[in-house]
């Protein structure tokens, strides 16, 4: 296995716009994360990664690009941008943004020329018909939309604000693959890219079989995982990332694990990694929307365990994956997979043991290393995710049942995921002096960075010593096998082993006591305070041994 800086990595992901606000306007920025150098370099990660930072007109909170060479105003200048890379890279941290190449704002000029005339220069940058197919868009709704200017329907997969580019046309190529070559110029250290495996859609775009309450259908395997996605990485890989020692990591939803290895193959030439979302999906639903579905959906550990091991022998022989166990479009991992209540600190450094001792280059969404869960918010005005609001608006039009829709927002939406990083126990958490744009967790007076900083028993310690200790034993937490010893509920037990250097890991994922009775010559970690190998495993237990 060939080794490289960004399979060691350890990457610290940054939601700008409820990270840290500088200048009191409520809305998270770029000097507010130059604040906060200090913070991310003692985590001990090698990597940030930015949610979009672009000019966009925020429908999707910059998901939705109406410029790709300019910085968000609320988000500050390109000379702030800048003075960061400078920064993160002077104490030797890399940094990497997203690249949204799917999609960009219907404000972009290219769609805003587009839509004017059937001939216009720029009519084929996007998805024109006749007649729209009966795809459900992933925020809900219908998939394309009429413009009345022209007579015709484009195509978006997600809002009706972000139409789709249109891959097929060459021009249309040509001025992505400028765009990514000026920021690789800049000096940036890769890419996210969103919704990667968009971008080639079927050519008939059929209808999709079945459809559903909205009398819509699924048509994800039409619109992911195409017939081009890989001539078009491949393009975008030999015209801007090839001969840069950089990292590119995918967003690739639909593609099955059977056909990873053609995405992250050494030999392929297209990504580093990709994020796979299988085990995002084990406690929501088996077809990859997530709202009008049971909620939580019957999950083990066992289940999760076994995709995390499908998605890593896909990959051999010398391809590469990613983990995590949250971002900014679930809700907070330590309330889907741990326990928010009683156990929030043991379960949430059990989940972080977990996390750390994967295979893979490890992901931690900001917040979870100090524990933050779900807002919960039980108003609707309170939400601003608009993948929430369309599918309240969805079931109200449809007269369906209001109650049941804002229980499935208190547990699935993904603001859960987007309230302020909780600095201290003061006013607004640290993170603004004026009036945050979206409401704060509430528990932001019991966790917080300043109560937590220092104590040895704290979220953030441990996460703290779990980076340095896959660090200190990066051949095999990094390079080593991942063998399955046993996996029950109650009792999770795993090994990671390079060349005879081995590691064994030890979870309890219950708030039950358990007996225990193994023999180690060391104990690397212990989410308890124990001087000694203990006879049973308390709730929620993490034990490193060797
Ligand atoms: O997400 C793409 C994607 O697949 C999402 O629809 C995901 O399945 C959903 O959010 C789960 O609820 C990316 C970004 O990560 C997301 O924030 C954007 O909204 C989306 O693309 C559109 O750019
Ligand atoms: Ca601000």
């Amino acid at each position: 296995m060939k080794k490289n800086w960004w399979k060691e990595a350890v990457v610290y992901q940054i939601y700008p716009r409820s990270f840290k606000d500088s200048n009191g306007d409520g809305i998270g920025d770029i000097r507010g994360i130059i604040e906060k150098i200090d913070y991310i370099c003692e985590l001990g990660v090698d990597v940030v990664w930015l949610n979009p930072v672009y000019k966009s007109p925020n429908v999707d909170n910059g998901y939705d690009i109406s410029d790709y060479l300019s910085v968000m105003q609320d988000f500050g200048t390109m000379e702030d941008l800048d003075e960061l890379i400078v920064k993160l890279h002077k104490k030797g941290i890399k940094i990497i943004l997203d690249l949204v190449l799917n999609h960009t704002s219907d404000k972009h000029p290219w769609f805003l020329q587009s839509r004017q005339s059937v001939d216009n220069p720029y009519r084929n940058y996007y998805v024109w018909r006749d007649r729209p197919n009966n795809w459900r868009s992933l925020f809900e709704g219908p998939a394309w939309t009429y413009d009345e200017q022209t007579g015709q329907y484009y195509l978006h997969i997600f809002a009706k604000e972000q139409p789709d580019l249109n891959w097929e046309h060459k021009p249309l190529r040509e001025e992505l693959y400028n765009m990514v070559n000026f920021w690789l110029d800049k000096g940036i250290d890769g890419f996210r890219l969103d919704a990667i495996s968009l971008i080639s859609k079927h050519p008939d775009f059929p209808d999709a079989e079945e459809t559903g309450w909205d009398g819509l259908g699924n048509g994800t395997r039409y619109f992911m995982n195409g017939p081009r996605l890989h001539t078009y990485l491949r393009e975008l890989y030999d015209r801007c990332f090839d001969g840069r020692d950089i990292m590119t990591v995918g967003e690739c939803a639909g593609v099955p694990a059977e056909e990873i290895i053609n995405i992250v193959g050494q030999s392929r030439k297209e990504l580093n990694m990709v994020f796979y979302m299988d085990h995002m999906f084990v406690d929501i639903s088996d077809d990859g929307y997530r709202f009008g579905r049971p909620y939580p959906r019957q999950w083990s550990w066992k289940e999760l365990f076994s995709i995390i091991k499908q998605w890593n022998s896909a990959i051999a022989p010398d391809g590469w994956l990613s983990f995590y166990l949250g971002n900014h479009d679930f809700p907070r991992c330590v309330s889907r997979f741990g326990n928010d209540g009683e156990f929030l600190r043991e379960s949430a450094t059990m989940l972080a043991a977990f996390l750390l001792t994967m295979p893979g280059t490890i992901y931690i969404y900001q917040g979870d290393e100090i524990g933050m869960s779900n807002a919960r918010f039980s108003d609707i005005e309170d939400y601003r995710d608009i993948e929430s609001i369309n599918y309240y608006k969805q079931v109200k039009e449809k007269g369906g049942d209001l109650y049941a829709a804002m229980e499935e927002l208190k547990n699935k939406s993904r603001d859960n995921a987007r309230t302020p990083m909780q600095w201290t126990a003061g006013k607004n958490a640290g993170f603004t002096e004026g009036k945050p744009w979206i409401n704060l967790n509430p528990s932001y007076k019991d966790i917080n960075v300043a109560m937590q900083k220092g104590n040895p028993l704290s979220v953030l310690e441990n996460y703290r010593r779990l980076i340095a200790l896959r660090k200190r034993h990066k051949n095999p937490l990094v390079y080593g096998r991942l063998i399955e010893i046993s996996c029950e509920d109650g009792f999770i037990h795993y090994a990671r082993e390079y060349e005879g250097d081995r590691l064994d890991i030890i979870l309890n994922p219950s708030d039950k006591k358990i007996a225990f009775d193994l023999n180690y010559s060391s104990v690397l970690y212990n989410n308890y305070e124990q001087s000694e190998l203990p006879s049973f495993l308390s709730p929620y237990q993490a034990l490193i041994l060797q």
